[in-house]
């Protein structure tokens, strides 16, 4: 029986892994497809300067970056100059390799505070999908049997709090929001006060995507923080930058651009369904110093995973995971 228990135990566990894992190469299958598919071409040929330039305009279609691209190429050239590529999996599990020693060591996981509530801002330019974002992680917590809350703090339009206000009601979570053209850091005050109050375990904090350079994001952040801190003085323990990975490098600069000094603690990558640009979360991991933590897949509530390079490598570079074969 025990046995029976363990098995059932170790099923569940495995299931649940292999969902995400599926999820994740569904998510990212645009730009699996460019890549794969530049691959194929390659199969049983040497890599000589033809062969080079078609890896290369392949690496640079999915977009991982002119930088990133020409180091693999060059790598995989030294690798197969003199014998012929017997697969596109033997090409693929080469280069996912090789990007994995260019990731810097990043701690990818979610910080938490000491005491609750944990207190996670997120920010971001307007349409990067930040409430979508925030709602996605209402719902990813609210799962693992976190008591979470909400705050409406950007206040600048009315369309943005009832956005919001839908999406908690759908994740059935509270919702904390000020009148409309109240101050955000006063819907963060009363936000922090409930949480408190209410003991809750997790505050989320969706901001206005008024972000027209860096000194914005910094001036919004630091008023933000003050208020947050007057109650949770650990807090904010997470600021989280959202990027819509559809625009590729310029998600990247954005990110190097957003994140030196301003305190963001961990970046989430957008939109990856609708992109075969995906290749830009790579550019991403090993130019900017701030981790990837989350990956967007699509616009339903359960369509945030957490980053995590394995799979994310054997999904875009459509190869079989440990997972699936287990
Ligand atoms: N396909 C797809 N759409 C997304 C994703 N995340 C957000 N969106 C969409 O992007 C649009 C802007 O998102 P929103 O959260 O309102 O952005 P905000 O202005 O930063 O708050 C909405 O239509 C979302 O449904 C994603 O991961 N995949
Ligand atoms: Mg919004």
């Amino acid at each position: 029986m025990a046995f029976g228990f363990f098995k059932k135990l170790k099923d569940t566990v495995v299931g649940v892994a292999k969902a995400a894992t599926d999820a994740i190469k569904t998510g990212v299958q645009k730009t699996a497809k460019v890549l794969r598919g530049g691959f194929d071409l390659l199969v049983g040929r040497k890599l000589g300067e033809a062969e080079c330039d078609e890896l290369r305009a392949t690496l640079i279609g999915a977009d991982l970056g002119p930088r990133l691209a020409e180091d693999l190429v060059d790598k995989a050239q030294g690798a197969f100059k003199d014998r012929a590529i017997e697969s596109a999996d033997q090409i693929a599990q080469f280069l996912k390799a090789e990007v994995k020693k260019q990731f810097p060591p990043q701690d990818s996981a979610p910080r938490f505070a000491d005491e609750a509530p944990t207190v996670i801002l997120i920010v971001g330019v307007n349409g990067s999908g930040k409430t979508t974002t925030t709602a996605k992680l209402a719902h990813f917590y609210k799962q693992q049997g976190q008591k979470v809350l909400l705050a409406a703090a950007d206040t600048f339009r009315a369309a943005a709090v009832e956005q919001l206000t839908l999406w908690s009601e759908r994740v059935g979570v509270e919702i904390v929001k000020g009148q409309q053209g109240a101050k955000p850091d006063s819907v963060a005050y009363t936000a922090c006060e409930k949480a408190l109050a209410q003991k809750f375990d997790l505050l989320l904090i969706d901001t206005a995507g008024r972000l027209h350079n860096k000194k914005n994001l910094m001036d919004e952040l630091e008023k933000i923080t003050r208020v947050i801190k007057k109650k949770v003085p650990s807090g904010p323990h997470e600021v989280l930058l959202v990027l819509d990975g559809t625009t590729g490098q310029n998600a990247v600069r954005q990110a190097e651009v957003f994140t030196g000094g301003a305190g963001v603690t961990g970046l989430v990558i957008t939109k990856l369904d609708g992109t075969a640009k995906g290749g830009a979360v790579l550019a991403m991991r090993s130019e900017v110093e701030v981790p990837v933590k989350w990956i967007g897949l699509g616009e339903q509530m359960t369509d945030l995973k957490p980053f995590d390079a394995d799979s994310f490598l054997d999904a875009i570079f459509g190869l079989d995971s440990k997972n699936t074969q287990a």
